[in-house]
């Protein structure tokens, strides 16, 4: 019952805390993770707290018993959710999406696949092979994608360094069609360079441990992570191993050729090597130091080694005259090529992976005259708030896109709300929240922006460095209430030398470093690196670099920067959720140590305040906290009055529970909508639901009289 869960488990909605403070908040969250209750609503939003531990609360029969049942009757779990959106999905053929955030580590992936788990299991009952295969290659795809764009952080021993967005299709029989995966900004600086106590991505070491030994002597590769440069600070899983086999597999499953396969290894092999390339001078000239490693590239890459070492060595540039040149590279030059070229391999080589997938799933041949609407469920599991001690490029535009979720965070909620409330001819009073579209709009403004600001000092010509685009950052936002640089606040000369600027966001303060922020922007790679790879003769390889085509004469237009690109890849996201009916987990960490007993209050403090869910309490309970259909009220607290119980004789459904109401004296509580019954305070359901507890033993007693003939 819910009032003695409530004693027990603390509240399991935090909407029917006594006081909306973040005292009570934290009290509630901590006695719930402590008795093992990870879930916790706000309304239909689930709080979700990472428990570090195995739970055993997932699995076959839970899943079974969270069948359509409706989302306040069960006990709160993401299997919950996951059913309630596919329910919205197959009943009322809505799109649905699955939005969850938290910050890394918090468990937004590990929900994801038990939502997807979920989905996999309670649909085609009549195990047709067609479904059975689609759902299989969507649960594989994990696995995959995971070798290639997770990695061990400080934060997350799995952490997913990419935005992941999935749509499942689903026909109308409710059985999943297909799928589409978009990834978003994968941290590819981490190919090349990693912090301490943190690995490259999982594949580089799964390919090392895990190759069999006929694969890594193919591959001119030793069994030893210490051996190549962009493996050497990490250290090995005991997971690397097995994990191997199954991404092996799963490509299998999936329907990646052998010689696809065969191609991915080569590529990341050929990223090793170009690792372990040194440069050297020569009176003028600069050699590559290590020609062994240029052959074997060579080889892997289907090509030829003196095309390899010029590539590495010289850049084509067109002069005034239209005359082409081959200009040689100096050590610091060749050696960023280098770096260019490995981080781009494995961009492209994941960005293919993805499109590789996403053809196998893609909804072919779908008639909607023939098979119905086709509807979707969308899941996205995407980078939380970053704040490091050394914030970046990486760290902006990732803060951002979770501004930019916020907005649609508060934009979908309140207007849920709203609309329901519209629906059904009930009043509504607007609450203030803080609105985040001001910071939003200091960094994705045209002409004002920050990122448009980053783009005039990446396209304008002459040597612009990173503090000139601080300057003009300076001048053009030195009002803006949510930026400012230390710089701009800077009173004496001394502190000229500071390079970074400060973005006041709607879940704390970050501080940024400018360093590198318009290389990264620009993303340059010399062309001659994708004339390389278009002229493997590997058609994978061939494939992933179409634009190697082009001659550097032919090179006119300049391509989108990496923060435009970012923008309009978040904007045409944020279009697609807010098309569909939203439902929320958002994912907390207890503490920084992984552990499952500890609950560190600050941090938990600090993740209420920026994932605003005291004001997501405080809008669900400045509206009504509860609402149900009049049928299945009546159904449920029918027994509490007397003109109801056993059947009510009054006209209507609403009739009935007007009685139920009236009997306890609740009307000023209470709305009546179209066809659901509105409850201001929690504390009303308390009491109903009290009461029937308190009834349930006798009806219980009078029955088993009644069964026995007494
Ligand atoms: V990141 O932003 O990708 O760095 P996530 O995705 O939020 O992060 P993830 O789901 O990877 O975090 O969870 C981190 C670790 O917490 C997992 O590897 C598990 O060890 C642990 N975890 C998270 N959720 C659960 C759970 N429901 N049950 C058990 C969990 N362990
Ligand atoms: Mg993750």
């Amino acid at each position: 019952m819910a009032e003695l869960e409530s004693l027990e488990f603390g509240k399991s909605d935090f909407v029917l805390l006594d006081e909306v403070n973040m005292e009570q908040f934290l009290d509630n969250l901590r006695l719930r993770f402590e008795k093992g209750r990870i879930y916790t609503y706000i309304g239909e939003v689930v709080v979700s707290v990472n428990p570090y531990k195995q739970m055993d609360i997932f699995g076959k029969e839970v899943i079974e018993s969270y069948q359509g049942r409706e989302l306040y009757e069960r006990p709160q779990d993401l299997y919950a959710i996951a059913d309630a959106a596919y329910k919205a999905m197959k009943r009322r053929a809505k799109d649905t999406c699955i939005v969850i955030s938290g910050e890394s580590g918090a468990g937004k992936t590990e929900a994801s696949k038990y939502i997807m788990q979920y989905i996999a299991a309670i649909t085609n009952p009549s195990q047709r092979a067609e479904v059975e295969s689609v759902k299989n290659v969507l649960l594989k795809s994990n696995c995959v994608l995971e070798a290639f764009g997770n990695a061990k952080t400080n934060r997350n021993d799995n952490s997913s360094r990419f935005g992941k967005y999935m749509d499942i299709n689903f026909n109308f029989n409710g059985d999943p069609t297909g799928g589409h995966i978009n990834n978003y900004l994968l941290e590819k600086s981490r190919v090349i360079k990693q912090q301490e106590g943190e690995r490259n991505f999982h594949s580089f070491y799964q390919l090392l441990l895990g190759g069999s030994e006929e694969m890594l002597r193919s591959l001119h590769l030793k069994k030893d992570i210490a051996m190549y440069c962009f493996t050497r600070e990490g250290s090995m899983s005991s997971d690397d191993k097995s994990n191997h086999k199954a991404v092996l597999s799963a490509m299998q499953v999936i329907g990646f050729s052998s010689e696809e396969i065969d191609s991915v290894y080569k590529i990341l092999a050929i990223i090793l090597h170009l690792g372990n390339l040194v440069f050297d001078s020569d009176l003028d000239c600069v050699l590559v130091h290590s020609e062994n490693s240029v052959c074997q590239i060579a080889e892997l890459a289907c090509t030829q080694p003196d095309v390899v070492r010029k590539t590495l060595l010289y850049r084509t540039v067109a002069t005034g005259g239209g005359e082409v040149i081959d200009k040689g590279h100096s050590i610091q030059e060749a050696s960023f090529g280098r770096d260019a070229f490995a981080k781009a391999l494995y961009e492209r080589l994941f960005c293919w992976i993805v499109s590789r997938i996403n053809t196998v799933i893609e909804v072919k041949d779908y008639n909607p005259l023939l098979h119905g609407k086709n509807t979707v469920i969308g899941v996205l599991d995407i980078y939380g708030f970053e704040i490091f001690d050394n914030n970046s490029f990486e760290q902006f535009c990732i803060n951002y896109c979770n501004e930019k979720l916020q907005q649609l965070f508060i934009e979908l909620i309140l207007r849920q709300e709203q609309e329901e409330y519209q629906r059904e001819g009930i009043e509504w009073q607007h609450i203030e929240y803080f609105n985040n579209q001001i910071i939003v709009d200091l960094v994705e403004q045209p002409h004002q922006g920050i990122i448009s600001i980053l783009d005039e000092a990446c396209l304008s010509v002459g040597h612009v460095t990173d503090t000139l685009f601080l300057e003009s950052m300076d001048k053009k936002l030195s009002k803006h209430p949510h930026y400012t640089s230390r710089k701009l606040c800077a009173t004496d000369k001394t502190m000229e030398f500071l390079r970074d600027f400060k973005i006041k966001h709607y879940a704390g303060n970050v501080t940024y470093s400018v360093e590198g922020f318009l290389n990264k922007n620009k993303d340059p790679l010399f062309q001659d690196f994708k004339r390389l790879m278009y002229n493997s003769s590997d058609p994978v390889l061939q494939e992933m670099w179409p634009e190697g085509h082009l001659s550097i004469t032919e090179v006119t237009k300049r391509p989108l920067t990496a923060a435009v690109l970012f923008k309009n890849s978040m904007i045409s996201l944020v279009e697609n959720l807010a098309c569909k009916e939203p439902y929320y987990v958002r994912c907390m960490k207890p503490n920084e140590v992984k552990s499952p007993v500890q609950f560190d209050e600050q941090r938990c403090r600090h993740q209420v305040e920026y994932l605003g869910l005291l004001e997501n309490v405080r809008v669900r309970r400045a509206g009504f906290a509860y609402r149900q259909p009049y049928a299945r009220f009546l159904q449920r607290y029918k027994m509490t009055c007397e003109y109801t119980w056993p059947n009510h004789l009054m006209g209507t459904d609403r009739e009935a529970v007007e009685a139920i109401i009236t009997q306890h004296d609740f009307q000023g509580d209470v709305a009546y909508g179209l066809s659901k019954v509105f409850l201001r305070t929690p504390q009303t359901i308390f009491t109903l639901e009290s009461k029937r507890a308190a009834l349930i033993p006798i009806i219980v007693l009078f029955l088993q009289k009644v069964w026995r003939g007494g």
